[in-house]
């Protein structure tokens, strides 16, 4: 046993039995209500999910059980980790024991580089890492544990198990996938004295003679571990797992969902948007210069990536954590400069267009930037790094629901004309 199986396994019975009995005395209880504009617009705001990682206040942004990201950002993703999991960060000596454990199951099986290897060339980077995970699902403990009769009460420490084989993996298959999609040459091996995101660090094989790159890797890891359980990649995975689908398959599928470009892919899109500005005013544009550059992408119907949210209200705090490392590292280099100059101009012009609820930057905006400063400049490559780190939140969700025999996700749709007659434009419901 090491630290974080012991530790939830002495909380999750309690928490299992209080929640149980909290919903069973509270079953009636109406907390939210359903307007036609929710059914319609993608559940907005319905409060139809519990989601105990992590929550999003519209006005603060996200927090991970209870303390704000700001208050994380000098946090290791394995450290972060733990504290989604069991709600607290690990004492020093659980951290090492929980880096011990990652680091013991990080060898890659080679058929996984076999099918990797098989893909077409251009294949994105998303297709490849979630067909890593896919195809390691022949390894899912749970699935076979399930099929030997696992009691319901295990299930919790099966997902956890293939969590951790998924975690520890995952950032040597994805610098891997960055090699290889690069040409940059054969996968680099794990250097064990390091921890989980300064390996991913080096194992991409970038030059970074004063550390600062494996610290942009770490925050970024730390950055993106979860963003409570609604937006798609976290509430794709949960509906899989909900189906007693194993980690495998669920993480995999809430990435294919993290692919899309209004979701993870906008920080590609971004780097493309910023790239675009660059060389279009050959440097940092003027204000006027960007105003009618934006203004002028709004009118082709086209989204500005890095802005707007379907929950925050205000500049999102993973970005701010980002801007304060592009201050410390590089506030000379031109990318950066244009990434600040877009700060200044575009929620204007958001906000005067009047279409999106939310004129602020979200994460995206930023994160591209200081990859490219760093050399990482394939920004199709980008959404790879967001999903790494967003397979935290996602396992750390599928633990804590199994723990708490969350069941399967199964919400009512209801036809037009039902919607109709509900709001008495016609008589008949179908
Ligand atoms: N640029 C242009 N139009 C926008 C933007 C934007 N950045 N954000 C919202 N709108 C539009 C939106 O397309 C919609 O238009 P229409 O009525 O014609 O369909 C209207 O404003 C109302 O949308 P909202 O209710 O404000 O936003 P919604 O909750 O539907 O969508 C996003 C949220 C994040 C999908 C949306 O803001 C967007 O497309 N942003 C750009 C892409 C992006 O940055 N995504 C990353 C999200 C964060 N992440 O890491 O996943
Ligand atoms: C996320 O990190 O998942 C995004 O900000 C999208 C969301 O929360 O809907």
């Amino acid at each position: 046993m090491f630290a974080l199986r012991e530790e939830l396994a002495r909380q999750f019975p309690g928490l299992r039995d209080e929640f149980r009995q909290f919903t069973q005395r509270h079953a009636d209880t109406v907390v939210s209500e359903v307007t036609v504009a929710q059914v319609v617009g993608g559940m907005r705001g319905i409060r139809g999910l519990v989601c105990d990682t992590s929550v999003v206040d519209p006005d603060k942004g996200l927090y991970i059980r209870g303390i704000p990201i700001a208050d994380l950002a000098h946090c290791l993703p394995e450290a972060i980790f733990f504290l989604l999991c069991a709600g607290q960060l690990p004492s020093p000596e659980a951290l090492i024991s929980l880096q011990q454990d990652l680091r013991r199951r990080a060898k890659i099986p080679a058929y996984v580089w076999d099918v990797l290897k098989a893909m077409p060339v251009d294949s994105h980077p998303m297709t490849m890492l979630s067909t890593a995970i896919l195809v390691m699902e022949r390894d899912s403990v749970f699935r076979r544990r399930y099929a030997e009769g696992m009691r319901k009460e295990d299930f919790w420490e099966a997902t956890l198990e293939d969590s951790l084989q998924l975690l520890a993996k995952l950032p040597g298959i994805a610098a891997g996938i960055y090699r290889m999609r690069t040409r940059k040459g054969a996968p680099i091996p794990s250097d064990p004295s390091l921890d989980w995101g300064a390996d991913y660090a080096h194992r991409l094989g970038l030059s970074d003679s004063e550390g600062n790159f494996a610290r942009l890797i770490r925050l970024y890891l730390t950055l993106h571990c979860d963003h409570e359980g609604g937006n798609v990649s976290a509430f794709t995975c949960h509906t899989v797992g909900s189906a007693l689908s194993d980690p495998y398959y669920a993480v995999s599928a809430g990435l294919n969902g993290l692919a899309g470009p209004l979701h993870g892919l906008a920080n590609q899109e971004c780097l493309q948007f910023v790239l675009g500005v660059r060389e279009r005013f050959h440097g940092v544009p003027t204000d006027e210069q960007l105003r009618e550059y934006a203004w002028n992408t709004l009118q082709a119907g086209h989204v500005i990536p890095g802005y707007g949210h379907a929950v925050l209200r205000i500049t999102d705090p993973r970005f701010v954590a980002f801007r304060i490392f592009g201050e410390q590292i590089c506030p000379q280099d031109e990318i950066f400069r244009i990434v600040e100059k877009i700060f200044e101009i575009v929620p204007g012009v958001l906000r005067e267009q009047g279409k999106a609820k939310d004129p602020w930057p979200n994460v995206d905006a930023v994160s591209g930037a200081l990859l490219y400063h760093f050399g990482l400049t394939e920004s199709d490559y980008y959404t790879v790094l967001f999903g790494v780190s967003r397979a935290l939140g996602m396992c750390a969700q599928l633990i804590l629901n199994r723990a708490l025999g969350t069941p399967i996700t199964r919400p009512k749709s209801v036809s037009t004309a039902w919607l109709k007659a509900a709001v008495g434009q016609t008589q008949q419901a179908a």
